[in-house]
């Protein structure tokens, strides 16, 4: 298209995956998940295009259509995926954006490295979006690109994403190059949050670091002026409720609470295998309530699904080292020949795998240290069309705000994880059922679907 595109979505990755069919050829399919299924009809509507990494290292895949979208990969070097992506934005921004759960490093060739691809991306944006067209940039590894976009091509609308928490101001002054970073962010017209609170740490950093001067949910710069709110994002709520319809998962939700000892009640956590999910603090607090004999190994089960995620970062093997640890500990402890408390996948699972197992549980803990909003906490309500069902939700989640019927628990505390799954595990049929309904009716009005459109309305 010699004009461009009206639409442009640029995010680290592309949203399809590469699979290879029987003829040996290559293919690409969607990718899973909300976020790629809210925007694609949205981006192909519009006639548009995404600016993303196809996921393989030293990968010279060209321009391409899939789906009615135009998909323009930004190719990155072996190298470029260890500094900018394993270093700079995993290990450094990662963990500082989530309040220091494990210590940042800080690397001056991962700075370079991250410069210079996210220079990459904008250059690849600016020479496909059609003369005023609407850009949307997500995500933490892209912080530099708004800005760098708009000095390329000031005729765009530019709007940035934010899926992860904005840290405090006090935190965010540790990041070497800081002014820099938030001036890359101060490029976009509209920077979106999943938290108000998030929105106006974003604004105080701008007043304490620049001397800019916020007024409400804005702040003038450059003269333009850069609107900072919360867009909570969400999930593909029909999407959810089909799978939790169809009678081959609600047999499969049968068959696992069969195979897991049918009259045990089930607890159950799904993470990315990522110490900011909480994992080993939820492991530690079910092993204590076995040693303390609250709970019994006939009465209780759980089951921890966890997606191989970072595995090249040092930071996530020794996590998945120290998990499968105590795993073993309290399995060797306190489980019998055929049955054993803690049943630890460390797997991906498809959509309908999960939704049946979010049928099969009695107590769901999702329970992170710090997340910007947490999915599968939707997911779980999304899927309890029966209205049954516990969450157990970390208030340092971006869902505790919409999910406060939720049993809402600080997770830093093992007496309060341990207290909260008692109190999910004893509430009465009907208590559960209050809650439930609550949490469904606010999720059900607030899909992904709505997130999107709100952050395209505000940012048009
Ligand atoms: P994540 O940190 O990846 O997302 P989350 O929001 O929970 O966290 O989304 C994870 C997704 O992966 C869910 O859709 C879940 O179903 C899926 N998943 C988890 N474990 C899985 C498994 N074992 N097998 C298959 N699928 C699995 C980041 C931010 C979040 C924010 C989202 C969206 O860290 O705070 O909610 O982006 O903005």
């Amino acid at each position: 298209m010699a004009d461009g595109y009206e639409f442009v979505v640029v995010a680290n990755r592309l949203p399809v995956d590469r699979t290879v069919g029987d003829d040996g050829e290559q293919h690409w399919t969607r990718s899973p998940g909300g976020l790629v299924s809210a925007l694609e009809p949205i981006v192909r509507s519009s006639g548009g295009a995404w600016v993303g990494w196809t996921g393989a290292p030293d990968d010279d895949t060209g321009p391409q259509e899939v789906d009615g979208i135009e998909l323009r990969p930004v190719p990155l070097s072996a190298e470029d995926v260890d500094r900018y992506y394993e270093g700079q934005s995993n290990s450094t921004i990662w963990p500082l954006f989530h309040d220091l759960v494990e210590p940042p490093v800080h690397r001056r060739p991962w700075r370079q490295a991250y410069d210079s691809v996210n220079r990459r991306f904008a250059e690849a944006t600016a020479e496909v979006a059609a003369h005023g067209a609407t850009v949307w940039v997500h995500d933490y590894q892209l912080l530099l690109v708004p800005a760098m976009l708009r000095a390329l091509r000031p005729d765009l609308r530019i709007g940035f994403f934010l899926h992860i928490p904005f840290p405090p101001v006090e935190l965010f002054m540790q990041l070497p190059r800081r002014a820099e970073l938030l001036r890359g962010l101060l490029g976009a017209d509209l920077v979106g949050f999943q938290r108000p609170h998030a929105a106006q740490n974003f604004l105080q950093l701008a007043a304490g670091l620049l001397g800019l001067e916020p007024d409400d949910d804005r702040v003038a710069y450059e003269g333009r002026t850069v609107v900072a709110q919360a867009f909570p994002i969400s999930i593909d709520v029909a999407e959810t409720d089909r799978l939790a319809a169809d009678p081959d998962v609600q047999r499969e939700a049968d068959r696992l609470r069969a195979e897991l000892g049918g009259d045990r009640r089930l607890l159950l956590g799904v993470d990315r295998l990522d110490y900011t999910k909480g994992i080993e603090q939820r492991v530690e607090a079910f092993g204590e309530l076995l040693a303390e004999g609250v709970v019994s190994n006939d009465e209780v089960v759980l089951v921890q699904v966890a997606t191989p995620s970072r595995m090249r970062v040092a930071q996530y093997q020794q996590l998945r080292e120290r998990v499968e640890r105590e795993v073993g500990r309290i399995n060797g402890e306190f489980g019998a020949v055929g049955r054993v408390p803690v049943h630890y996948l460390f797997q991906s699972r498809s959509p309908a795998e999960l939704v049946a197992l979010y049928l099969a549980t009695d107590v769901m803990l999702v329970t992170p240290l710090r997340d910007g909003m947490n999915l599968v906490a939707k997911e779980f309500v999304a899927a309890r069309r029966d209205e049954q069902g516990a969450l157990v939700l970390s208030e340092f989640t971006g869902a505790a705000a919409e999910l406060d019927d939720a049993f809402v628990v600080n997770p830093h505390d093992v007496e309060d994880l341990k207290r909260a799954i008692v109190a999910a595990l004893d509430a009465p049929p009907d208590d559960r059922a209050v809650r439930m309904r609550r949490m469904r009716a606010r999720v059900q009005a607030h899909d992904v679907d709505h997130w999107a459109r709100e952050f395209l309305a505000a940012l048009a």
